[in-house]
């Protein structure tokens, strides 16, 4: 037989595993669909109360859909009513010393005056679409994951009697039921809980390859430059291109977490969509700290607040290309926000996460002959050899 018939059916083959691994990978189709019917408009709670409470609905019946343990977790701040969304996908490991519980969080609240598409439906997409792909593959897992979608992140006033009021969801959340929940699930831990940490997703989408659409604020320049020297070389001799995912996280205490998914996202492909790591070292004076506040302003301050470790994603939002001018206004919308380039960087992330989560929480296929990690790698592996032994057979011919 000729060896072009046997090469195009070992392509075939090929293609065929191709669609199999896909399976891992984010569904564009997904996300661009939760952002246009769920995330495309604003959702406050005096504003547009109805449309925001469909949204809180559907998050809460897509993680039922999922199989997660689902709750709403309410409470009252300055006379109204907010909710969080909590999902729980249970480890092998619950209730246990060993299990080491990671999260995914991020708000779908927004301003009173902005659409919210980047800010911040990109990361409640993301985390929906996260909690889908970790839950179509059949696979079970050790340590347990918690999925948070945040209410009342947002604020328009800031400093009523001088005090922050941003990031209220998050804190509330934790006071009230995350760590009721671990005294009751995990009693014999109390005091010794080690959690790996979680992911706070705020912002996720603003992608821009052209030169000069990343700004350092001019007047914290020194400061970035003296905490993060490497990333600020890296942004100057790229030409401040705003092509990168930002991670932050504290060097003592969120490595584990921010290590893993530097690692998992140098896997993923599309090397044009960058990373760069601001890692906090420990014992800043507070006046550096100060200076370079826009890292600190999302949920993660919270769990840092309570010694939980928390790395936070963002693609720096009003510092970058169009969301210079869109950020908490009514352009960032889908018609400025949703084109191809920007949805295949929040796949990239979304994926990241999804296989950061899968790996730390030692995922393993549930039932043999499920479609899980194991039997990808089985089947690729068998069609090499098939693929090896085709052409070894045609170039004896
Ligand atoms: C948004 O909130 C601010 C601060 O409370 C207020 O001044 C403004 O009128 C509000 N805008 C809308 C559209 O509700
Ligand atoms: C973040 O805010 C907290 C509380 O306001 C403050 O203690 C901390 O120093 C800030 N951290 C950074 C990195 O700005
Ligand atoms: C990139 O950012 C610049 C501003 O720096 C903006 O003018 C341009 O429209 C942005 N491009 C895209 C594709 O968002
Ligand atoms: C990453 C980011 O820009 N998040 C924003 C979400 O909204 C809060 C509250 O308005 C801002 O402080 C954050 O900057």
């Amino acid at each position: 037989m000729a060896i072009a018939v046997r090469l195009r059916w070992c392509l075939q083959i090929f293609m065929l595993e191709a669609c199999v691994v896909l399976t891992h990978a984010a569904n564009l189709d997904y996300l661009r669909s939760t952002l246009t019917n769920y995330f495309s408009d604003t959702r406050h709670h005096a504003v547009k109360p109805e449309y925001k409470q469909r949204t809180a609905t559907f998050i809460h019946d897509e993680f039922i859909r999922f199989g997660l343990e689902t709750t709403y977790h309410n409470f009252v701040f300055d006379g109204v009513e907010y909710a969080n969304i909590i999902g729980v996908l249970k480890g092998d490991n619950f209730g246990t010393y060993d299990d080491q519980i990671i999260g995914v969080g991020a708000h779908y609240d927004t301003v009173n005056v902005t659409k919210g598409v980047d800010d911040n439906g990109s990361g409640s997409a993301a985390l929906l679409e996260v909690a889908r792909q970790m839950t179509s593959l059949e696979s079970k897992r050790k340590h347990t994951v918690i999925f948070t979608a945040f209410d009342r992140e947002e604020y328009e006033y800031a400093t009523f009697d001088g005090r922050f009021y941003g990031a209220l969801g998050s804190k509330y959340l934790i006071s009230q039921w995350l760590l009721p929940w671990i005294q009751k699930n995990y009693p014999q831990t109390v005091g010794t809980f080690s959690p790996y940490g979680i992911i706070v997703l705020d912002t996720l989408m603003d992608y821009n390859n052209s030169a000069r659409s990343q700004i350092i604020p001019p007047d914290s320049l020194q400061e970035f430059q003296q905490l993060f020297p490497g990333v600020v070389k890296n942004l100057q001799s790229d030409n401040l291109q705003g092509d990168f995912l930002a991670t932050i996280f504290r060097t003592q205490s969120d490595s584990r977490l921010a290590n893993e998914f530097h690692q998992q996202w140098g896997k993923m492909g599309r090397a044009d969509y960058e990373i760069e790591m601001f890692g906090l070292a420990p014992n800043l004076p507070d006046d550096v700290l100060n200076k370079v506040a826009d890292l600190n302003r999302s949920d993660h301050i919270n769990f840092w607040a309570k010694n939980i470790p928390a790395i936070f994603l963002s693609d720096s939002a009003n510092l970058r290309g169009k969301m210079q001018d869109c950020y908490h206004h009514t352009c960032d919308s889908l018609e400025v926000m949703l084109n191809d380039d920007n949805l295949n960087f929040l796949a990239k992330t979304s994926d990241t996460i999804a296989a950061t989560v899968d790996k730390l929480s030692q995922s393993y296929a549930a039932v043999s002959g499920a479609p899980g990690v194991g039997k990808t790698v089985l089947t690729l592996m068998t069609a090499s050899s098939i693929c090896v032994f085709l052409i070894q057979t045609a170039s004896r011919l």
